[in-house]
């Protein structure tokens, strides 16, 4: 290309994308400018062929999406083999949690097991105690369905003010997948649950053996042997090569590496029911087996790791709402701290159970907003305020925070976590 035709042809361009985003009242896309080069010169991407198809059997993201990471709070805990990391929820959209994303809780690392020397027992209150393989797992009619799970301390560190800087610490102990598995009434069926049998014991087998009694009614209704998550086999940092899967309920409830279920007639007291995953009231007392999580958002775009940074004008505020309810079938949002409300847009499938996604179109005039956002589920929950879920459960409390949230939106568009009560 000489340097004539070159300059012609950029004339040309120009004017013609001028023309195209008038046309299309193209408020948000930028004028023909600084950047013009990026389309008129050729790229190296655009003369040089690339990869052939043996190069990655397997794809990752593209290396410039390399801050899409979970990430950990070193603080919060002493050993990152008792710990937990965050989903990056401001850098995703829609409703599911990419595998390689989802956040991790473990108390004794990642279990590393062969499925062929993987074993899940069921013995106890039944007629005949079963030992399955992966193999026999895989000749019971399977199921899809696509559920959230949220650790019941997510939100834990906001109950007494604003902690945290950013939606993925606050908000990040969730993710939302496809799981494919055997409903566990089938297995409890097979191995025929006696009358008295009342509750079940799930154990894990990683290195903390974690238990959890479930009532056997919630075990009957909607739990499942899950082995597969989004298409593919679970990840091992979500339980591979079983989990159980307790839709609705507290993450702990759905043991990893589910090795053992025992039936029993009463609850089995277990730390993880008794000195953690407890709710201690203002008169001191706990509340106990307070299984269900409520109905939730949080505002994922803008948020305080995804600061507005085109400026006033066009923007699409984002965010995630869920119930261990069920549906969601309303989310409003607030740009003035809870006073004056507008109902967002919901979009994608509305799966119970599962995260909803909902979008809110505005233009920002570059004013001071205090953002938030309040779910209402199918059965008629409202999402709280922090001073509402307070009065109710006193200041003591960590676990099943629904709390609304507020993000301060200043006129630069930095953004920061605040409490408005
Ligand atoms: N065997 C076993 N199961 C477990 C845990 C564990 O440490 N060991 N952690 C529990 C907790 S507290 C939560 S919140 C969820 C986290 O699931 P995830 O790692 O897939 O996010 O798993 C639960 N199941
Ligand atoms: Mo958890």
């Amino acid at each position: 290309m000489t340097t004539n035709a070159g300059a012609s042809r950029r004339a040309i361009l120009k004017g013609g994308l001028i023309g195209a985003a008038a046309l299309a009242g193209g408020a948000t896309a930028s004028r023909a400018g600084a950047s013009e080069s990026l389309i008129t010169e050729i790229q190296d991407w655009n003369r040089y062929p690339g990869d052939g198809v043996d190069a990655r059997p397997y794809g990752k993201p593209s290396e410039f999406e390399a801050h899409v990471v979970r990430k950990n709070v070193p603080w919060l805990t002493s050993d990152a083999i008792s710990s937990v990391n965050f989903t990056p929820l401001h850098e995703l959209d829609g409703i599911i949690t990419p595998s390689g994303l989802c956040f991790e809780r473990h108390h004794a690392g990642i279990a590393e097991i062969e499925p062929a020397n993987h074993r899940l027992m069921i013995h106890g209150l039944v007629e005949r105690p079963l030992v399955f393989t992966m193999a026999d797992l895989k000749r019971f009619p399977r199921e899809n369905k696509v559920y959230f799970l949220e650790c019941a301390a997510n939100t834990g560190m906001e109950w007494r003010g604003a902690q945290l800087n950013g939606c993925q610490f606050t908000h990040g102990m969730i993710h939302c997948l496809m799981y494919t598995g055997v409903r566990l009434k089938h297995l409890l069926d097979e191995a025929g649950v006696k009358t008295e049998g009342k509750w079940l014991l799930a154990e894990g087998a990683d290195a903390s053996g974690m238990t959890r009694s479930i009532p056997l009614d919630k075990a009957l209704d909607d739990c499942m042997v899950a082995f597969g998550m989004n298409g593919e086999a679970l990840r091992p940092e979500q339980g591979y090569p079983i989990r159980l899967v307790v839709p609705g309920w507290e993450g702990n409830m759905w043991v990893k590496w589910l090795r053992r279920l025992e039936i029993g007639d009463q609850p089995w007291q277990h730390r993880e029911e008794t000195s953690k995953y407890t709710d201690l009231m203002a008169n001191g007392k706990a509340r106990r087996f307070t299984f269900e999580m409520d109905v939730k958002s949080v505002i994922t775009n803008p948020s305080p790791q995804a600061p507005i940074l085109h400026g006033r004008g066009p923007l699409v505020l984002s965010g995630l709402a869920w119930s261990g309810k069920g549906r969601i079938s309303r989310v409003d949002v607030s740009m003035d701290g809870g006073r004056n409300w507008t109902t967002a847009r919901l979009d994608g499938p509305s799966l119970p159970k599962a995260l909803h996604r909902f979008y809110h179109e505005f233009d920002w005039d570059g004013s001071d907003l205090f953002l938030q956002s309040r779910a209402i589920d199918e059965h008629g929950f409202v999402q709280p305020t922090k001073d509402q879920l307070r009065s109710v459960r006193g200041a003591n409390s960590i676990y099943h925070n629904n709390g609304i949230q507020t993000w301060h939106v200043n006129s630069d568009g930095v953004i920061e976590n605040v409490e408005v009560s």
